[in-house]
């Protein structure tokens, strides 16, 4: 019986993607690394040190960055994608998750360490039991860590609780922590999805129980 549900943050409950990219395409241009749609999508979900990892690699310019240079980048970066988030609100409430929510009992399973500030600014943090710190566990999405956390916070068994992701490294974890996975956006891109919605718009109790039951 489904009683939990666990949320990634960053492109599911709060419209942050795109500020996401605007940050990291300014270290992409930084380091030489031509910026991609197949880049973009491939950080979702990735912690910041492999974000940035991903960016220096992809330009192959891994020999060119030490520790303390990427420190330095993940730093800017970060400094950058604070101010961009610092005028967060309520609106930027991904549609229908307020509606959703309504319905549930919860945790948050997102890799941004500034997932604490992005709920707060939303105004949710009255939904959530929990949100899992990145920090606490033992490797970053798509290791199964963050979500099986995610489920233990709520003293819940894998099997009772439903992830939701919008990035193919998020499902992964989420499978791999045997519970059940909603993807949300490009169905090609989460095809390791149990249950898969376009846009957040779509995400109700109920179309989720009817996708599940076919
Ligand atoms: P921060 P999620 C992830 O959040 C983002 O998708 C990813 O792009 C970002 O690099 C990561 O958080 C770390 O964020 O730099 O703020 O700690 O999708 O897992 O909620
Ligand atoms: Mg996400």
């Amino acid at each position: 019986v489904i009683k939990g549900f666990a949320f990634d943050m960053d492109g599911v409950l709060a419209d942050t993607a795109r500020f996401h990219t605007i940050a990291w395409r300014k270290i992409a241009d930084e380091v030489g690394t031509t910026w991609t749609k197949e880049l973009e999508e491939g950080l979702k979900g990735i912690d910041r040190m492999g974000s940035l990892a991903l960016i220096i690699a992809a330009g192959g310019h891994e020999n060119e960055y030490d520790q303390t240079a990427r420190e330095a980048l993940a730093e800017k970066k970060n400094t950058n994608y604070r101010e961009l988030i610092s005028k967060l609100t309520p609106a930027d409430i991904l549609p229908g998750m307020q509606n959703f929510l309504d319905e549930l009992k919860l945790s948050v399973a997102s890799a941004s360490k500034n997932a604490p500030f992005i709920i707060e600014r939303l105004g949710l943090d009255d939904y959530f039991k929990a949100v899992v710190d990145p920090a606490s566990v033992s490797a970053g999405k798509p290791d199964p860590a963050i979500f099986s956390a995610a489920a233990a916070v709520l003293n819940l068994k894998p099997e009772q609780v439903i992830g939701l992701e919008d990035s193919a490294a998020g499902i992964k974890s989420i499978n791999g922590a045997g519970e059940i996975s909603v993807g949300i956006g490009d169905a090609t891109v989460l095809a390791e999805a149990d249950v898969n919605f376009d846009q957040t718009a779509d995400v109700t109790l109920n179309a989720i129980k009817e996708a599940l039951d076919k």
